[in-house]
């Protein structure tokens, strides 16, 4: 007999349903790491990590980056737009890896094909976090947002349709994805603050890149 040091979850891949439209592909991608990092480190060359301003006016503790459609800010707020308003050019484009994973993954856990037009991407340091949010400056909620998690792990927040509604917490490892569509895609969700550590491929860093149909 041998003893089950992890008798709890089966082997990843596995698959864990959060709720109605809410899928999390357990070490979905923990092989592809070099590759997914790669490509970020690509959009990082040409979108530099920067720390965005809340609407409140708090600096983010969270860097972004992003390709796609990306963040631009003006005298309105921020949106979502093709170009980088200061430079006229276009953002970078989603890397093949990032579109090719984002339909995989749509199609596995039982959404449509999906073409995701932007791809945010987020740093969190230790102690970086994000606050309960709900994501609706996309155009289109009737497509699914797939995120992937790379490097230290974090606890996610993921609760109802109200504020105030309780939220369930959800550890995301090195190679999680997960799929948030149909009832969920409205959901408030966060990220408690990111404990101290240190991955052998990503360092002392979680990072999170989502993609999404923006415009
Ligand atoms: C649930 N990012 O960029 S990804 C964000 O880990 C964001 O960096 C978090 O929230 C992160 O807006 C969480 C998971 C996620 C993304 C979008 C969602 C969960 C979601 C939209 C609706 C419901
Ligand atoms: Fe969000």
């Amino acid at each position: 007999m041998t003893i089950d040091l992890f008798e709890d979850s089966p082997p990843p891949p596995w698959r864990e349903q959060l709720g109605p439209g809410a899928v999390v592909m357990h070490g979905f991608v923990r092989d592809h790491g070099p590759e997914l990092l790669a490509a970020v480190n690509g959009v990082i060359a040409q979108v530099p990590w920067r720390h965005l301003t809340t609407p409140g006016g708090f600096v983010m503790s969270v860097a972004m980056s992003w390709c796609g459609n990306g963040w631009t800010s003006d005298h309105r707020g921020y949106r979502y737009s093709e170009r980088d308003s200061r430079s006229g050019q276009r953002w970078p484009p989603i890397p093949d890896i990032l579109l090719a994973l984002a339909d995989e993954a749509s199609r596995q856990a039982g959404f449509a094909p999906f073409i995701p037009d932007s791809c945010l991407i987020n740093r969190y340091d230790p102690g970086s976090k994000l606050s309960l949010h709900q994501d609706k400056d996309e155009r289109d909620f009737d497509a699914p947002i797939v995120s992937v998690s790379l490097g230290l792990p974090a606890v996610f927040q993921f609760g109802g349709l109200r504020r105030g509604d309780p939220a369930r917490r959800v550890p995301l490892a090195h190679g999680d994805v997960v799929v948030w569509g149909g009832p969920s895609r409205l959901c408030f969700h966060g990220i408690m603050p990111v404990k101290e550590g240190y991955h052998s491929l990503v360092g002392p860093h979680r990072i999170n890149i989502t993609l999404r149909k923006a415009l």
